[in-house]
């Protein structure tokens, strides 16, 4: 297997976050990358290596273009009207429902415009290591194509929960989305199995109404979960995207027996798609002992989840997500892979 790292996405380097009621450490902090490269180097499970430079034009096959700019010097700009001292962008205004959706001139109204959360500072080194995550994971993407082969895009930011124009959970570009769109420029047929314990709100909304790429999730009842307002089980895609959204919202405590029948029924799904390449947005966060998640998936669970996967035998693509026990992390990841790599 290759696993496509890169230091890169250190730039990133996010030191805190408001989770509603006051600012926290950060989550999603660049040790979770090093744990798990630590964890995958010492297992042996691939050759590592650095990504390939893909430039803009696959990102732009997916993101909004005015996005894609604000996102380049959203942190200047931000650092221009607030203060050099400033270290952390965040949002302080939303255009919320009767409000105009327009993101006008203004700093702070551009930045609520493009961002659904608290959770998602920019930083000076925000905009280097998003390209560079999506550079992983479109490099990993090139093995499976080519080769038929299994690759893991070990990287951060994570992209799920990002949309087109849209920014949050943790999110700016989505790395797996960015992948479907160029695996299907070249002809290969992608479903995406978000097995995230958010849902992939990002992801849905890009295909939802779309045919050519399946997207389906497992994840936590949005009812009583992040992110809240998408991923109910009755979305099940719009126009010539009908039938080709599932959602496997899973109630809180869900553990590996319960989660076991979701997964058997979103693979089904997969399957009867008849993908050539199935990317596998790999969230840990279904982990017990996650600090931001509540459902109860054990580190041997993770074995079964990679062999299961393996049973689809298709090229894999696996992208790193969520999952922020750090000291669980690197193993839960490794014995995914692990799982899957021993078929
Ligand atoms: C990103 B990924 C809870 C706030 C939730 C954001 C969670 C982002 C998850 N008070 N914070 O899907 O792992
Ligand atoms: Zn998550």
């Amino acid at each position: 297997m290759k696993i496509v790292y890169t230091p890169t996405h250190a730039a990133h380097g996010v030191k805190s976050e408001f989770d509603g009621v006051r600012p926290i450490p950060a989550y999603e902090v660049p040790l979770r990358a090093e744990n798990v490269r630590t964890e995958c180097e010492a297992r042996k499970l691939g050759v590592f290596e650095r990504p390939r430079d893909f430039g803009l034009g696959p990102i732009a096959r997916v993101h909004d273009e005015a996005f894609m700019g604000f996102l380049r010097n959203a942190f200047q700009r931000f650092q221009a009207k607030h203060g050099r001292d400033v270290v952390e962008a965040f949002p302080s205004s939303w255009p919320a429902r009767r409000l105009r959706q327009i993101p006008g001139q203004d700093i702070d109204g551009v930045m609520g415009y493009y961002c659904f959360d608290t959770a998602t500072p920019i930083l000076d080194g925000t905009w280097a290591a998003a390209l560079d995550a999506v550079n992983c994971t479109l490099t990993a993407a090139g093995h499976v194509a080519d080769a038929g082969d299994t690759a893991f895009a070990l990287c951060r930011p994570p992209g799920h929960h990002a949309a087109q124009d849209l920014y949050g959970g943790y999110c700016f570009f989505n790395n797996a989305a960015i992948a479907a769109q160029w695996l299907t420029d070249r002809g290969r047929r992608v479903a995406i199995l978000d097995v995230d314990y958010h849902h992939g709100n990002g992801t849905q909304e890009i295909f939802y109404r779309r045919s050519d790429v399946l997207t389906v999730s497992i994840h936590a009842d949005p009812a009583w979960a992040y992110p809240h307002f998408l991923g109910y089980a009755d979305e099940a895609g719009e126009g010539a995207g009908e039938g080709f959204n599932l959602n496997l919202p899973l109630p809180f405590g869900t553990d590996w027996q319960v989660y076991e029948q979701a997964l058997g029924v979103a693979l089904a799904r997969v399957d009867a798609f008849g993908p050539d390449v199935v990317i596998v947005a790999l969230g840990l966060d279904t982990y017990a002992e996650d600090p931001i998640a509540k459902f109860r998936l054990y580190k041997d669970d993770y074995f079964k989840l990679g062999a299961r996967l393996a049973r689809l035998k298709r090229p894999v693509l696996f992208t790193m997500e969520g999952g922020y026990n750090l000291e669980a992390l690197g193993i839960v990841t490794a014995n995914a892979l692990e799982g899957f790599l021993n078929r």
